[in-house]
């Protein structure tokens, strides 16, 4: 049966969004849509990430969910985070359309993405390819403009 879920992102700036999922059976890909607005124009990190804990703002997400213990890298990467869905590209305009299938995020079964946080990032993610120790951590995409918890919806 198709899930879906839609996650509200929210910080102490401009920054806004609202992301959808969809995933149409169990181990199937999923299907990120919506937009962000209030960017800077250009790439930005877009991550899942480990706790669905907003109470000290998006530093209390924690770390990329990371539940295979897996180095940081880009969405098409097999050493990745689950998190990892890489960048969003803010138009002049400052709107970043999301239009993301992602094969590893998955709403259903041990590890489900719901409950947890997505994130937007004041700048772009490296993907692990940075050449220092961050990137394979963070891919370097700095601070943390934006994040809501995943949660169910009809
Ligand atoms: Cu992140
Ligand atoms: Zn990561």
């Amino acid at each position: 049966m198709a899930k879906k879920a839609v996650c509200v992102l929210k910080g102490t700036g401009e920054v806004t969004g609202t992301v959808y999922f969809e995933q149409e059976s169990d181990g199937s890909p999923v299907k990120l849509s919506g937009e962000i607005s209030g960017l800077t124009p250009g790439k930005h990190g877009f991550h899942v990430h480990a706790f669905g804990d907003n109470t000290n703002g998006c530093i209390s997400a924690g770390p990329h969910f990371n539940p295979h213990n897996k180095t940081h890298g880009g969405p098409t990467d097999s050493d990745r985070h689950v998190g990892d869905l890489g960048n969003v590209i803010a138009g002049d305009n400052g709107v970043a359309k999301i239009d993301i299938v992602d094969a590893m995020v998955t709403l259903s079964g041990e590890y489900s993405v719901i409950g947890r946080t997505m994130v937007i990032h004041e700048k772009e993610d490296d993907l692990g390819k940075g050449g220092n120790d961050e990137s394979l951590k963070t891919g370097n995409a700095g601070g943390r403009l934006a994040c809501g918890v995943i949660g169910i919806t009809q």
